[in-house]
């Protein structure tokens, strides 16, 4: 039978079956299906599974379903990909007014992994609660205009959260970010109960570790979709991308591709640039062009070690 990864610590995972959850360990050491990574399922994860018929409640999972897709960061420390939640219908990049401090330079970062699976994504500023700087409504307007969805709540005051829940119920949809801009009070105060949940997870399966450092798939009441809680990243790596391929997941630049004077560009200082001029006049905003840029020399910097 298959079913759905709701979560998984220390290579046990909680799969959701049509006969009921069931507490699984992998079969074998490789799974099959699965490239060499930090995680071989996450949270959204299909997979084959076979119940245990001696002990019920228990099973074992024989392969991974094709992904639809995921969302993945770069683990410095393993120096391979570490999948946050895997066949979202949405991606929700959650961020923060004031504590911690706005910071457009990791959305932009997060939409270009976002655009590289193809993935829709909405922008939620929790927090409304704090006063947003004019750089920041600036910066709002902007991915507004770049038609991402901007929407403004508070998991404190339940501002902007019955319109969440409606617009988010029966999808599958991971909430990332930062940490500390209230991914886990979100989960919570669109699910009442789920923090208790993942107390008990923690200090069941997680050394008595209470901070989130696993993903998490909280079904919405009906089991269609659910949301996944992920551990908050402090800095985000782009990874997986060339860097000429880069502009092509600025949305931005896209009219302005295949008209500048040289065939090949890198829209950073060459002569006759579309994209350089389409930025004098006004039509790219100077901080995405700018930090395009940083993450273009970053990218080339990193290929030129591998
Ligand atoms: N003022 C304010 N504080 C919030 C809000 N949502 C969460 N917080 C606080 O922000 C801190 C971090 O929240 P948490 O959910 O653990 O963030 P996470 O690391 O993204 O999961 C906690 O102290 C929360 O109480 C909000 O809407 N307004
Ligand atoms: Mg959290
Ligand atoms: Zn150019």
């Amino acid at each position: 039978m298959t079913g759905v990864v709701y979560w998984g610590v220390n290579n046990i995972f909680e799969v959701q079956t049509n006969a009921g959850p069931l507490e699984c360990r992998l079969k074998g050491k490789v799974l099959k299906g699965v490239e060499e990574s930090y995680n071989p399922l996450s949270p959204g994860d299909r997979v084959e599974v076979e119940p245990d018929l001696g002990h019920p409640g228990k099973g074992m999972i024989l392969s991974r379903l094709e992904r639809r897709n995921s969302y993945s960061r770069w683990n410095k420390k393993r120096q391979c990909p570490q999948t946050l939640a895997a066949n979202l219908d949405l991606l929700v990049l959650v961020t923060s007014p004031d504590s911690p401090p706005f910071r457009p330079r990791f959305l932009d970062r997060a939409l270009v992994m976002a655009q590289r699976e193809g993935l829709a994504t909405l922008i939620l500023v929790n927090k409304c609660d704090q006063k947003l700087s004019e750089d920041a409504e600036d910066r709002l307007a902007t991915y507004q205009d770049l038609d991402w969805d901007v929407h403004l709540c508070s998991a404190v005051t339940g501002q902007g959260i019955d319109e969440l829940r409606e617009h988010l119920d029966g999808l599958t949809c991971a909430l990332v970010g930062q940490s500390g801009v209230g991914k886990s009070s979100l989960m919570n105060a669109l699910h009442q109960g789920s923090r208790q949940r993942v107390g008990e997870l923690s200090a069941k399966y997680n050394r008595g570790n209470h901070t989130t450092n696993f993903s998490l798939l909280e079904p919405w009441p009906s089991g269609e979709g659910g949301i996944i809680d992920t551990p908050g990243v402090r800095e985000l790596e782009v990874y997986g991308v060339e860097p000429p391929q880069l502009a092509f997941l600025y949305p931005e630049f896209q009219p302005y591709l295949g008209q500048c004077a040289f065939s090949v560009c890198t829209h950073i200082r060459e002569p006759g640039c579309a994209v350089l001029k389409a930025l004098e006049a006004g039509d790219i905003h100077p901080d995405r062009w700018d930090n395009y840029q940083k993450l273009y020399l970053e990218l080339q910097e990193a290929a030129r070690w591998t």
